[in-house]
């Protein structure tokens, strides 16, 4: 299948690549609402966006090292409790345009806006799985070190023509307070077919490469899945590691991303009268539940250092989410002197206490996954 029926897209995103359809929208639309419309989401995409003729002969197969194999029509899974959880995605590349400029590296060059935040809704994988008879994870049923394996229906031309695969631990997928959603609604509405109508996996907390689009079985196996993007690709190497020396073998998959955050206004390259005073916002971000602790700015490239104000977050008792911390904090930092020409400087700290990069050196991979060093903008005065 080629590209010639590709959804209609919002015409402000900034393609990075074309076919596969890869956007971004402008990095300042981020910080201004909580939840990032579906227009504005970023899309990341392997191949070409598949197409469901019929939803009524749909069927979801559940197979593999499990019970009672079944096969679910998209009622079914709409009939089962359904859950809404605020999360955010964030593409494992993001930021890889800003480390690729230290030094190049390999992959579809993202700004700071590979991310976004949606209220997901949909029935639990935990609920599903256990229609196959795959219980709540317990070591008595010697369950453990099990897998299971999301598969969608694109073409990825990395697997052969294949479809997009990854998998979770079955720990993961079982665990109700975990929020991994079979996602059938994004922001109320129904998942449109960009972000994987009918029906696409969400793993709050984890890097979005897990997060499988247009689903169509889920296979629960001993072995973590063998797929190009879960063994080939999505692993972090340190920086000594090049094409040549590289082995595959030796990392493991990426799963929960580090703690972020970006600057959103103003951009990179504001001019600014000395003197006067900027408003700055932006989004941090932690992964694996984990919320943000401190956001710090400082305006005179790292001398001296400012708190920011961290925005109370969605009103989250109308969700279902175990943990508001799936999703990010939006921050402020309001009228601020600038002596310019300066670096603006953002960092943060999770609730563990986990702090990012200074330098983009320390975290360099030759696939520029996992940029999450200090993110910095350069002020100007007029000229
Ligand atoms: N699922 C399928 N089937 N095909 C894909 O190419 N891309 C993954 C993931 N799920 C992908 C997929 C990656 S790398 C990311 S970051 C997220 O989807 C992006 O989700 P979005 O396009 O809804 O923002
Ligand atoms: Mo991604």
């Amino acid at each position: 299948r080629g590209y010639d029926q590709e959804p209609s897209r919002n015409k402000t995103l900034i393609i990075n690549s074309k076919e596969p359809f890869n956007a971004e929208p402008p990095v300042s639309i981020l910080g201004s609402s909580y939840l990032t419309s579906e227009d504005n989401f970023y899309k990341r995409n392997h191949g070409p966006i598949p197409i469901l003729r019929d939803p009524t002969t749909y069927k979801l197969v559940v197979t593999g090292d499990v019970p009672n194999p079944v096969s679910l029509s998209l009622d079914f899974i709409k009939s089962l409790p359904k859950y809404t959880a605020v999360a955010t995605l964030q593409c494992a590349g993001n930021r890889r345009t800003e480390m690729s400029m230290r030094r190049k590296v390999r992959g579809v060059g993202w700004g700071a806006a590979a991310i976004g935040t949606a209220a997901w809704g949909g029935a639990k994988l935990s609920d599903v799985l256990k229609h196959a008879g795959v219980m709540y994870y317990s070591t008595a049923t010697n369950q453990g070190g099990r897998h299971v394996e999301i598969v969608s229906c694109d073409f990825c031309k990395e697997e052969n023509g294949g479809p997009y695969k990854a998998s979770i631990p079955l720990l993961h997928a079982t665990t109700p307070e975990a929020d991994v959603l079979l996602a059938y609604e994004m922001n109320g509405k129904v998942l449109n077919r960009d972000h994987g109508y009918p029906l696409r996996i969400v793993v709050p907390g984890v890097i979005g490469a897990r997060s499988v689009k247009w689903i169509e079985s889920i296979v629960v196996s001993k072995t973590e899945c063998q797929g190009f993007f879960q063994q080939k690709d999505y692993k972090m190497f340190p920086p000594r590691v090049d094409w040549d020396n590289i082995d595959w073998q030796s990392r493991r998959p990426l799963m929960d991303f580090p703690v972020q955050s970006v600057i959103c206004e103003p951009q990179d390259g504001a001019v600014v009268k000395s003197g006067d005073l900027v408003d700055f916002y932006g989004y941090a971000v932690a992964g694996g539940g984990r919320g943000i602790e401190r956001v710090d700015i400082s305006v005179d490239n790292g001398k001296t250092w400012l708190e920011a104000h961290r925005l109370p977050k969605l009103q989250t008792n109308a969700y279902d989410s175990h943990r508001p911390d799936w999703a990010w904090t939006l921050w402020e930092l309001k009228s601020v002197k600038v002596e310019t020409p300066c670096t603006v400087i953002v960092k943060a700290v999770d609730t563990a206490a986990n702090v990012q990069p200074a330098d983009v050196d320390e975290i360099w991979n030759l696939r520029g996954v996992l940029n999450t060093s200090w993110h910095k903008i350069r002020i100007h005065g007029p000229p």
